[in-house]
């Protein structure tokens, strides 16, 4: 068994190389974490449109709270979760692995922050339907990804 250290191709290196079918489940989450988080100014903005200015220095923490997010994930993935029994393959991911894991899902998060940023340039204002539907699309081609890599 030769160890990919950069793409799990065995059942055994999952988990353990720096990249994984699991990579982009962490990328899908990134963007759900982020969509959410960013509900805060959005349902703030519903009640006044006026407010984008104040949003928009709300992005990065946004972006901030789903990194703090993966790193809490990935504790409770390698510890409660591994402890329940429900962990792929009852093993703790290698550290290189949970690293990458954290920054794949800040990856997800810069996703939406991009084309919220692009979007702000663009029009001037978040428009939140389109900003929700990327998202959305975003997440569904990488869960997608995911499920079909999955093994
Ligand atoms: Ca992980």
């Amino acid at each position: 068994m030769i160890f990919n250290w950069f793409w799990a191709t065995l059942q055994s290196e999952i988990n353990q190389s720096m990249f994984d079918f699991f990579s982009f489940g962490h990328i899908a989450m990134g963007i759900v974490v982020f969509s959410l988080l960013s509900l805060i100014s959005t349902l703030r903005n519903l009640v006044d449109p006026n407010n984008f200015k104040v949003q928009k220095l709300h992005w990065i923490w946004f972006f901030i709270g789903t990194i703090i997010f993966g790193i809490f994930w990935e504790i409770v993935e390698n510890t409660l979760v591994l402890s329940w029994g429900l962990k792929y393959q009852d093993r703790a991911d290698s550290i290189v692995n949970g690293i990458f894991d954290v920054i794949l899902v800040g990856i997800g998060g810069l996703i939406c922050y991009a084309f919220a940023f692009l979007l702000y340039k663009k029009v001037k204002k978040c428009e939140f339907p389109w900003f929700y539907l990327f998202n959305s699309l975003s997440f569904i081609l990488f869960f997608m990804i995911y499920l079909a890599l999955k093994f």
